[in-house]
């Protein structure tokens, strides 16, 4: 079935038994693909059904779909034009793990982070209304994406208006894990109240008649109206925010599925329907552990076990050093925005659940809850991917460091991340601590600083971005000096370059060091640990004496260790050129990291040859014409 079908209006014209079929080959497909790329799978299998409904209900790509999150997009994809490119799915030039305008029609928005869907279709639909245009607009959102305060700001706001939009709600119970929260308290109330039938639309309508103005009496039929209602239909909030709710409705039903989608397709004004998957559907070991299989990497599509070991992380060295310092330290508490397992808090999560508060995926709240926590006198902890951290910049000035408050940002998979591509980079969570005062910002160059630097930074009396990457250390380091506040470590010493890495590139520059000396080159190789404060007076010794400064960092070279530097040559007059390297000002797109800095000029080699490129340059404008190329350059 799979074969005939290229596009949605190949869909439409199948009868249910041939979905049913496309379904299957279409999950056989997903499995056979995400076990050798790694990926979105269980989200993407609790979906099959909804995305063939969604396609065959509407006219798209002239009725438009958001997807929030966009990791549950592969079906919709394979279904609209890009099937035989399922392959290349999250490698570099390959098929996007997102939604991506750039990609096809059918992509309405690019997504990445979360529970942005609802805003941005009902920016559409309210542009479409002012156009006079008629197509249909929908939002696709999981329970777990609902608890996103966006999410429940954009719901307010669809409440308000009449505007012709519909929320498709995919209830699967999960966020990555388990889902959290009050929102998921109301959904399961929902849930138990038996799926959707055709009585309590009709129900609805009839009950609508009955006319809705200002006099004693009929607001006392209103009131009589509402508790007929709540009984009958027990699905009060949305439509007291203003939705028409229906549902619940089975997601793996496509005849139920279709049918609630062309009654909604039908009304107008906001609807949000209720729609009950299973995440993993069709795969037991997806079945069995959805949260396994949420982000996977490849695995035996037999077994369901993964390939290759399980690598110790950065992110389990951190989990493991919090637990131990707070069994000695009562005051330490640990929150997160729904990644309890991809931060490695679980085992704190598990020994003291009374000091470890799992917020849903709502940043910006993680950060205030730290904030009021730290003012209570406790030490929050705050682990969070790089690029997530972005939502809440402003509780980061606004709650935390104007008040000077001791809580501990933890940016996990700061730098490349890789294949998720450019909305999950973490390339400026530097750049943008830099800029507020009173942080401090530090990155370890191994696991064991990373130890160190924990242990430090719940010492401390303000607040700190205490950054590390994706995977694991790239050298285990023989040197570590204590950890001092504002206090950069040299790790070797030379003569002609100046090599200063931060976190992740210390390695790097390490390895880059070796390379020189190979080539009868002396570096001096510097760990800056902080980027605020800065030890500038420390590293100014040794950039003094260098003809080349080089400044490596997995980040943005904007506000960061690079511009940094910069600034301390220009402010000291010094006649040295700095090298910034780290990333521009552009997105980076998906690839691996390896490839990703080759292609950046941030691997050994290409870092080694742009230095002896400029050591060239330098040697010839000492020959006299180096005026005539620096003008060029200008
Ligand atoms: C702002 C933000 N925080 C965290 C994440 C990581 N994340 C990706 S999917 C996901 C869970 C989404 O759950 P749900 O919306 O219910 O979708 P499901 O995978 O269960 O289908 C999380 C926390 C993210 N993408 N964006």
């Amino acid at each position: 079935m799979l074969e005939k079908v290229n596009y949605p209006e190949d869909i439409r014209k199948l009868n249910l038994e041939e979905k049913q079929i496309l379904a299957k080959e279409l999950r056989e497909k997903m499995i056979d693909t995400v076990s050798n790329t790694g990926g979105h799978l269980a989200s993407n299998l609790g979906v099959v059904e909804l995305t063939i409904a969604l396609h065959s209900a509407f006219n798209t790509p002239i009725d438009k779909i958001v997807w929030d999150v966009g990791h549950q997009t592969y079906v919709h994809k394979m279904l609209t034009g890009r099937k035989e490119k399922l392959d290349t799915l999250r490698q570099m030039n390959g098929l996007a793990g997102f939604p991506k305008v750039s990609e096809s029609m059918y992509d309405t928005f690019n997504t990445g982070h979360s529970s942005t869907s609802i805003s941005i279709a009902l920016g559409m639909a309210r542009a479409q209304e002012i156009k006079g245009e008629k197509n249909k607009m929908l939002a696709v959102i999981g329970d777990g994406a609902l608890t996103g305060g966006m999410a429940l700001e954009a719901l307010n706001d669809v409440g308000s208006s009449n505007t012709d939009m519909i929320v498709i709600l995919n209830d699967n119970e999960m966020s990555i894990s388990k889902n959290v929260g009050g929102i998921s308290l109301l959904l399961s109330k929902l849930r138990t109240k038996g799926l959707y039938t055709d009585v309590n639309i009709k129900g609805k309508k009839t009950m609508n008649k009955i006319p809705i103005v200002g006099n004693r009496v009929v607001k006392m039929v209103q009131k009589a109206k509402r508790g007929i209602k709540q009984m009958v239909i027990p699905k009060m909030y949305f439509e007291d925010i203003g939705f028409r709710y229906l549902g619940p409705v089975n997601g793996h039903d496509l005849e139920e599925l279709e049918s609630i989608l062309k009654i909604a397709k039908a009304q107008s004004g906001p609807i949000l329907i209720h729609v009950l998957t299973k995440k993993g559907k069709g795969y037991k070991p997806a079945e069995d552990n959805p949260d396994v299989f949420h982000a996977t990497s490849k695995f035996d599509k037999l077994t369901g076990e993964k390939i290759g070991k399980s690598k110790f992380d950065y992110s389990k060295v951190f989990g493991k050093k919090l637990l131990d310092l707070a069994k000695t330290n009562q005051n330490i508490v640990a929150i997160t925005a729904a990644m309890a397992d991809g931060t490695g808090l679980r085992e704190f999560a598990n020994e003291f659940p009374e000091r470890f508060f799992d917020v849903g995926i709502a940043e910006q709240h993680a950060v205030g809850l730290a904030a009021g926590l730290s003012r209570a006198g406790m030490i929050p902890v705050v682990p969070m991917y790089s690029s997530f951290i972005q939502r809440a910049f402003d509780q980061l000035v606004h709650d935390v460091a104007i008040l000077n408050l001791p809580v501990v940002i933890c940016a996990d998979r700061s730098g490349i991340v890789g294949q998720d591509g450019e909305t999950h980079q973490g390339l400026l969570d530097m750049a943008f601590t830099n800029i507020i005062p009173n942080f401090t910002i530090m990155a370890p160059k191994d696991f064991k600083e990373l130890e160190a630097m924990l242990e430090f930074a719940i010492g401390l009396k303000n607040p700190v971005l205490l950054r590390y990457p994706r995977g694991g250390e790239q050298i285990e380091f023989e040197q570590h000096e204590e950890i001092k506040q504002g206090k950069c470590e040299v790790l070797q010493k030379g003569k002609e370059v100046c090599l200063i890495g931060i976190g992740k590139f210390v390695a790097r520059a390490y390895q880059v060091a070796k390379k020189l000396e190979e080539k009868g080159i002396e570096a001096t190789v510097i760990n800056a640990r902080f980027l605020k404060p800065l030890d500038e007076f420390v590293m100014l010794q040794y950039m003094q004496k260098a003809q080349i400064v080089v400044t490596l960092e997995d980040g943005t070279t904007k506000c960061g260790i690079g511009t940094e530097m910069e600034r301390v040559a220009f402010e000291n007059k010094l006649n040295v050129e700095v090298m910034k390297l780290g990333y521009s000002d552009e997105f980076v797109k998906q690839g691996t990291c390896e490839e990703i800095e080759e292609k950046y000029g941030l691997s050994e080699e290409k870092i080694v040859s742009q230095i002896l490129q400029k050591k060239e340059e330098l040697k010839e404008n000492r020959r006299g014409n180096g005026w005539l190329k620096i003008l060029e350059k200008r």
